[in-house]
Order: structure tokens, then sequence, then C-alpha cells
């Protein structure tokens, strides 16, 4: 028994020691978290120098305690724990601390910074942080950005879309992702042209509860005035991506921030090709016509259309617009397409048989509607 008993106690160990996480521990006594993703101090491109401030403010009638933790963006921060420093807030209270890798951490670069709060009292922890960046090259006029504490993300269901990114003379785009996960991760950022074309692709490694910020020229070299930018998590990933994108004035150094926004990827019953039969005989096509009804089709829902013969040769004339092609349907080889239409493809769709199948050939016609 004592052996049984011990073998428990060291698989437990073993669970316990590679147990996957994200940041806010679940059943844990935080009440709140929050990533603050990019904090700067470090010197950049162009002559400037961009130090962080770190504000938070606590809405609550009673005294707050938030632990923060630094971590250093494309270092392993499984070890986060290390690095907590501890901020004080009276009640209704606010703090702003200045340049917070150097006052609280003694370092400098680049960095998130993970806060969690436990109430004095009461049960909601919540309290609002958010951190200014500013350009100090030039003592006589700061200027910079703004990035808010989050905790959303994107997670492997969702992808993250930033609309205004610009690379050319005139402004160059950083961007920022953090991986607020126990392992490693790789994560997928394309840059899309207007047209929805890939202007550029590249995979990213994340180590566990880190920061990489790059230039979207890493991505794709060729200048942009405006493109999209896009973030997929691998499949299967645990955690959470929380991103942000910085457009910089090349001849200035100013700045302008913007948080990755999460869409989610709808899911595969959403997606799932509708089965759609249509029966072609003696001189009908059901549905479609001459005396049935058209065939219906939804925009926004993909069909699987077979087009199939119950009796004789007949024949499918093309609807190009729809991505049916013109082709021949004999009894036992239907003919089977695939259509998604979408808003710009509504409306009535007119086809005809194009095997001479009897007497009634010359009627045998029916329709497509998508609305
Ligand atoms: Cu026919």
């Amino acid at each position: 028994m004592k052996t049984f008993a011990a073998l428990v106690l060291m698989l437990a160990q073993v669970q316990a020691a590679t147990a996957q996480t994200r940041l806010k521990p679940k059943g844990s006594s935080v009440l709140s978290a929050s990533i603050v993703a990019g904090v700067a101090s470090t010197a950049g491109l162009g002559g400037t120098r961009y130090v962080s401030s770190l504000s938070l403010a606590n809405p609550h009638p009673f005294p707050l305690t938030v632990t923060a933790y630094l971590l250093p963006a494309g270092y392993n921060n499984a070890n986060y724990g290390s690095s907590a420093r501890t901020i004080s807030l009276p009640a209704g209270g606010g703090v702003r601390i200045e340049d917070p890798l150097v006052s609280l951490w003694g370092t400098s670069g680049l960095a998130s910074i993970y806060l969690e709060a436990s109430p004095t009292s009461g049960n909601d922890a919540g309290f609002a942080v958010e951190s200014r960046v500013l350009n100090v090259a030039n003592p006589a006029a700061t200027f910079g950005l703004s990035l808010p504490g989050t905790y959303a993300g994107v997670t492997a269901a969702d992808v993250g879309v930033a609309s205004d990114i610009e690379n050319d003379a005139a402004y160059r785009t950083n961007f920022g992702l953090f991986n607020d996960w126990s392992d490693a991760t790789t994560v997928t950022v394309e840059l899309l042209g207007d047209d929805g074309s890939v202007l550029g692709s590249k995979s990213y490694s994340l180590p566990p509860f880190s920061l990489q910020q790059n230039n979207v020229s890493d991505v794709a070299g060729a200048p942009f005035r405006h493109a999209v930018l896009r973030v997929t998590p691998a499949a299967g990933y645990g955690g959470q991506i929380v991103g942000y994108t910085a457009v910089v004035d090349n001849a200035t150094g100013d700045g302008a921030a913007a948080m990755l926004q999460i869409y989610r990827v709808p899911d595969a019953e959403q997606s799932r090709e509708i089965p759609l039969l249509v029966t072609m005989s003696r001189f009908q096509f059901a549905p479609g016509g001459p005396d049935s009804p058209p065939i219906r089709l939804q925009v926004g829902s993909t069909y699987r259309i077979t087009f199939r013969s119950a009796d004789t040769e007949h024949g499918i004339s093309g609807i190009p617009q729809l991505g049916i092609a013109s082709r021949s349907v004999l009894p036992g080889a239907d003919y089977v397409v695939t259509v998604a239409p979408t808003a710009v493809q509504r409306g009535r769709y007119n086809f005809a048989c194009t095997r001479v199948c009897g007497n009634g050939h010359g009627g045998m016609h029916g329709a497509i509607e998508v609305d």
C-alpha cells in the first residue's frame, strides 16, 4: 500500500510539473489580472528613445494590492514568479510608475508586464491599468502612444486582425505578440493587401510567457501604404496571443498604437457544405424548372450541388459566374459542384439542357436564384 501511495504521489508531482497553464491560474485567489504587452526602456530607430510609464487605478472603496511580474521579450519566462513586485493602491486611488523596467526591476529593453490583484476586502479586485510610451529623445517635447492592459487575446479558435498597417518612406509599423501560455508556441503572421492578396507571411516562435516585437518589413519586404495584419495561432494552442501594433512616423518617431482585434473563426458546423440534389429527367430539372421551382441559394452558405439524371443523357449549360461548368450528365455519372455564393452574385441565373434528349428537349430549362 505504501508503495502504491508513493507512486500516486510521484504521478501527482509529475503532473504538477508538466501542467500547462495560462497566466491567470484557475481556482486561485487571483480575482483580476491584466497583461500590458509592450513596455519599453530603450533606444529606437532614427535617434528616438522610448520610455514607458505604468499607471494604475483602483475603482473600489477598499485598498488593493497588485503584484507585477516582469516578462522580458524573447525569453522563456516560465519562472516569472521570482520577479514579483508589489504595488499598493489606496481606496479609490491610483499611481503612475515612471520607467518601470528601470525603477521596479533595474533593467531595460522591451518587456511585457503581467499584473494580478488580490482584494483586501470584497470579492472583486478589478483594476484599470495602462502604459504610456514616450519618445524622450528631445527633452523639450515628448510625444508617444498608449497601450491598455488587457486580458483578451487571440485563442486557437480566433484570428487577430490589425487594420492600419503602413510600411513606406513616411511610416513604419511594429507589431508585438505576447504568448500567454506555459509552452512555447508558433504564430503565423500574414500581411494582406487591400484586395485580400497575401503580401507576405511568416511564422514566429514565442517562448513561454514572452513577447516578440518585429517590424512588418520582416513579413513583407516591399513598401506599401496600407495593409492588414492577420495573426493565426497554431492549431491546438491553449493560451491567448495578446497583440498590438504601433505605426511610427519615420521623420519624428511619433507613434500611434492599437490592440490586435479578435475575430472568432466560424466553427465546422457553420462552414459545412449543404447537400443539394438536382434530378434531371425528360424534360425537367427538379428543382430548377421549368415546372419545378428555381434552385434557391443563400449568400454566405456553401452548397454541394449534385446534378443527377434519372433516365437518359442530359446536360447542363454552364454558369461561369457561380463556377458551374457546362457538362453532360448520364445516368450513374453525376456532376457534383461546390457553390458558395457571395453578395455580388445575388440574382437569377438561367440554364438549359444541352443534350437532345427527346421531343421536349427545347423546353427543358431552369434557373438558380441567389438571394
Ligand atoms: Cu434534357
